[in-house]
């Protein structure tokens, strides 16, 4: 840019001027630009022009720019702070609110507060306990000794050599048998943790546990509480099997399925076109871990059961995937609102 011609006086009348005019942020977003502008703002070209000007000229010119280009600044800063309180003074306070946008339970929480009313209808007491355990009270106090497959690490978090966290709830159920005589009902709802993560599994999820003991206490009293469980979480035309099974911790053992809720007439994918479903383990309470608690082995017997509350409600509420239950999507999660 050429400077001889130019004036400060000049130059700053015609800036306060455009000042003058400018109304609203658009005007002054404008202005910023055309003075302040590092490619080709006015200021920016002045200084670009000094570098050409005379000896004699450079100093009262290189001033003058410097004068001008404080008071464009200054203006222009004073201004971005006045913009957005001009905008708030426009708000128009009739327009209507927005309406709030209530949340709903989560249909692990939907699923698992039925669980636990019908239990305790049944006379079952609720326990819970540390998500972080002892290698006792996860393992050893349950019939796994070391040398068990279910203690490599590469299923368990381990913390240290002691402490993990803890792959099932039963923990839960030696404190509350270390702490109460039978005879008793009690479930142990929780979060566990296995380093499994694919379609069906995620590292952390939820499980329910129930421990029934007493005197006199059979496989019978098994079969017809799991079954009763079954109707009442799946339905009362539902059935159960059992199958054999293995647990450290219990003996005889037993996974129970439930009949397929999900087959029509097209093949059932849910249940592999066989008819029946997964839900639970089970078993009738190995003597060994009541010898663990300081129970009388001779005396009482007892059974157990396990189950993962993300399957159970995947099942009832026809979710397809377990991944659907930690996203925390609206979408999906609005499908349980009610009301
Ligand atoms: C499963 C099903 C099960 C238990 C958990 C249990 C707890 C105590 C004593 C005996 Cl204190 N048993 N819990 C029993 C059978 C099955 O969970 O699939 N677990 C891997």
């Amino acid at each position: 840019m050429d400077l001889t011609a130019w004036r400060y006086e000049d130059g700053i009348a015609a800036f306060r001027k455009e000042a003058d005019a400018a109304s609203g942020e658009e005007d002054w977003a404008r202005l910023k630009n055309a003075y302040l502008s590092k490619k080709n703002g006015l200021v920016t070209s002045l200084l670009a022009g000094l570098r050409e000007v005379s000896r004699e000229l450079k100093p009262r010119l290189g001033k003058e720019i410097n004068q001008f280009k404080k008071e464009v600044e200054a203006t222009l800063k004073e201004r971005a702070k006045v913009a957005p309180k001009r905008k708030a003074a426009g708000l128009d306070l009739t327009l209507p609110g927005m309406a709030p946008r209530p949340g709903s339970l989560h249909p692990l929480t939907l699923t698992l507060d039925d669980m636990l009313k019908w239990f305790t209808q049944m006379g079952y007491d609720i326990s819970d306990g540390p998500e972080i355990e002892t290698t006792f009270y996860n393992f050893e106090a349950l019939n796994t000794p070391e040398d068990h497959p279910a203690r490599e690490d590469a299923d368990t978090f381990y913390i240290d050599d002691n402490r993990l966290l803890r792959t099932q709830t039963s923990g839960c159920q030696i404190r509350y048998m270390q702490t109460h005589t039978p005879p008793f009902r009690m479930v142990a709802p929780g979060k566990v943790f296995r380093r499994d993560d694919d379609a069906t599994h995620s590292p952390m999820f939820h499980q329910l546990e129930g421990l029934v003991v007493g005197e006199n206490i059979s496989f019978g009293h098994l079969k017809g509480t799991l079954e009763a469980f079954a109707r009442a979480m799946f339905g009362e035309e539902v059935t159960i099997r059992l199958r054999p099974s293995y647990f450290p911790f219990t003996e005889p053992s037993a996974e129970v399925d439930v009949t397929c809720v999900f087959c029509g007439n097209e093949p059932c994918r849910v249940c592999k076109g066989t008819g029946w479903i997964e839900i639970l383990g089970s078993g009738m309470v190995d003597p060994n871990v009541f010898e663990a608690v300081g129970y009388d082995p001779d005396k009482y017997t007892g059974f157990a059961f396990g189950m993962g509350i993300e399957r159970i409600s995947m099942l009832r509420m026809q979710v397809p995937h377990i991944r659907y239950y930690f996203n925390n999507d609206r979408r999906f999660l609005d499908r349980f609102k009610v009301g």
